[in-house]
């Protein structure tokens, strides 16, 4: 549903008023989530803090916990902005001077409080949903958090380039195979600050750093029939259309093909497609020229995964560092990303070595306990299911330790959606229904649900599956 020009006007008249807050304020607490829309978002506000020359310190979070919303309510800071989190527990803070730029569904309760509490103004919400727009799509948290900096400053538009980071990192170019209505605001302000370049091109994971026979082996979302998993099919592509992997002995990656060598290969891949897969396959792809060479930081998507490895491992951190370009943070990030992918090899060679995947009529699961972190336990099945090691046509489902309960994830093919699998719903359903709570989207989706109820829960996902799916 598009904004309309009223809704904009209204949010940039609250934009405006959140800034005047920040202005006023002496010292500012960021609080910001830890995954690439977050950092991103958390950076943004960390230099725009310091740009304004406040005494403010950044902290991220996995989740607005209880102790998360405590420490919010008894901080001494004159603003708490709290980036990527807390539209959901707007009615849980009661202090004033908190400034919230998120893009997740907001809080019911507190709509209702707000209009009982006529003076209830504590809080500066900045959020799409409120604005008429969809924060799936429409604008991501750092987005958000790049808005209000402008407003602070129109200098900010430096920033810009890594809302797009936030937004690509929170897939909010699936869709479209584009970035659409209020992100294409921002990326028109990184452009035109010489910051980013919008290529046509193929959508696929590590053009900038991947050798060019893993990046098409590697390729997923849409898969390429009879490249995508195939090693030795891959290299007998290059050679078909003619194409030199290696060059001086190196390997090389998408980005090293001539124009020419492109455009003939992307041809002959979208050939092997089906027509539906060919537009989320192809479309366009974020380019940030300043950036350095070779470091995966001149894409979108490999600069949002550095981010996200970052998170995984608790170190968020490191991936504000980079975004504040300290390039000697690029080194603990690779270590992040070297552990990141051992966990996730070894986490996959344990479920296959203990045999745990198991199987039932319409649906497969295993249980990593605590072998797995529940940060990448969902990678993981995902990673199965997409390795031809189990059967592609039921869903998966995994689970893992976490601090506050089992941590769920659900993985399926997006042959199930076509026949009406939405795991987003099935999730929901069925973590409530055993006093969880749960949701994502069609084909990814999770849950956090009481240790003792898996069983009954994989029942009711069970029912709920076979009466999806025709
Ligand atoms: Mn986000």
């Amino acid at each position: 549903m598009p904004a309309t020009a009223g809704d904009l006007r209204r949010m940039q008249r609250d934009l405006d008023a959140a800034a005047q807050a920040l202005r006023d304020a002496a010292t500012i607490l960021v609080i910001s989530h830890i995954d690439a829309d977050g950092i991103s978002a958390g950076a943004i506000a960390d230099i725009t803090a310091e740009r304004l020359g406040k005494e403010h310190t950044v902290r991220f979070e996995k989740k607005i916990a209880e102790e998360t919303v405590e420490m919010i309510n008894s901080s001494t800071e004159d603003v708490v902005w709290i980036c990527d989190l807390g539209s959901g527990y707007l009615s849980e803070f009661d202090r004033d001077g908190i400034v919230v730029t998120d893009h997740h569904v907001p809080d019911p309760r507190w709509r209702k409080k707000q209009t009982v509490l006529d003076s209830f103004m504590g809080i500066r919400h900045l959020n799409p949903h409120m604005y008429g727009m969809d924060g799936s799509y429409e604008i991501c948290g750092a987005g958000m958090t790049y808005l209000l900096s402008k407003a602070v400053d129109p200098a900010n538009i430096d920033l810009a380039y890594l809302a797009v980071v936030g937004a690509v990192g929170d897939f909010q170019d699936s869709g479209h195979s584009a970035l659409v209505s209020l992100n294409r605001t921002v990326m028109a302000d990184a452009q035109a600050n010489g910051d980013l370049v919008v290529d046509q091109d193929l959508r696929f994971f590590g053009r900038e750093t991947r050798a060019i026979n893993q990046y098409l082996q590697f390729s997923s979302d849409p898969q390429i029939p009879g490249l995508s998993d195939n090693a030795a099919a891959c290299l007998q592509f290059l050679d078909r259309v003619g194409i030199r992997g290696k060059e001086g002995g190196r390997w090389r990656c998408w980005d090293d093909l001539t124009r020419d060598e492109k455009e003939r290969a992307t041809e002959a891949i979208l050939d092997m497609m089906p027509e539906g897969d060919r537009e989320r396959a192809f479309g366009e792809m974020y380019r940030f020229p300043n950036e350095p060479e070779g470091t995966g930081l001149r894409d979108a998507k490999e600069f949002a995964t550095v981010l996200n490895s970052c998170g995984r491992y608790e170190d968020a951190d490191t991936g504000l560092r980079i975004c504040r370009g300290d390039m000697t943070a690029l080194k603990d990030a690779e270590r992040n990303r070297a552990e990141h992918r051992k966990h996730i090899s070894s986490a996959m060679m344990y479920i296959r070595d203990n045999h745990l995947l198991r199987e039932r009529r319409f649906i497969q699961w295993f249980d990593a306990g605590s072998e797995i972190k529940e940060t990448v336990v969902g990678i993981v099945a995902g990673m199965i299911l997409s390795s031809g090691e189990c059967s592609r046509n039921i869903p998966i489902i995994a689970f893992a330790d976490s601090d506050d309960g089992t941590k769920v994830s659900a993985r399926a093919d997006r042959s199930l959606v076509d026949r009406g699998l939405d795991l987003s719903r099935i999730m929901k359903t069925a973590s409530e229904l055993v006093g969880g709570y749960g949701g994502g989207h069609t084909v990814a989706a999770g849950a956090t649900i009481p240790p003792d109820k898996k069983e009954e829960f994989l029942d009711i996902v069970e029912d709920l599956v076979s009466s999806q799916v025709e």
